[in-house]
């Protein structure tokens, strides 16, 4: 598998969470750090035209992808193949939050577990 290009900054909040999800996943990547003053032109908004952090380019796939709830999505619904973050419950798929990564790492268990307690 050709590693994924992760375009991110040090100090925002969002690539921070597709990091996670490459990490936990397993998929291999390479971060290349954009600074703020360069992500509203050429060559930056050729990758993402919205010029916001994070977006990613994934080889295998020819997929230039940004927002980082789709991108997570993206990484979960190609890459998850042993179903080690979303669960595959149906009515659980459903109340965890689609774009909110986090919910899916030690609070999906917690969520699981809440859910199972009060027999949603
Ligand atoms: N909804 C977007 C928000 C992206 C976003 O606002 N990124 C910030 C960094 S966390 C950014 O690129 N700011 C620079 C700018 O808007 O010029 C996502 O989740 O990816």
């Amino acid at each position: 598998m050709q590693r994924i290009m992760l375009y991110s900054h040090p100090y925002s909040p969002n690539p921070w969470k597709v990091v996670l999800t490459l990490e936990e996943l397993n998929i291999p990547y390479i971060m290349k750090f954009v600074n703020f003053t360069e992500v509203k032109q050429e060559p930056y908004t050729l990758i993402n035209p919205n010029g916001r952090l994070p977006a990613i380019k994934d080889p295998n796939r020819a997929i230039k992808l940004w927002e980082s709830g789709a991108i997570v999505k993206y990484l979960i619904d190609t890459y998850n193949k042993e179903h080690r973050m979303a669960t595959t419950i149906p009515h659980q798929r459903t109340i965890t939050p689609s774009n909110g990564c986090i919910s899916r790492y030690p609070a999906r268990l917690l969520i699981t577990a809440r859910l199972r307690d009060s027999a949603i």
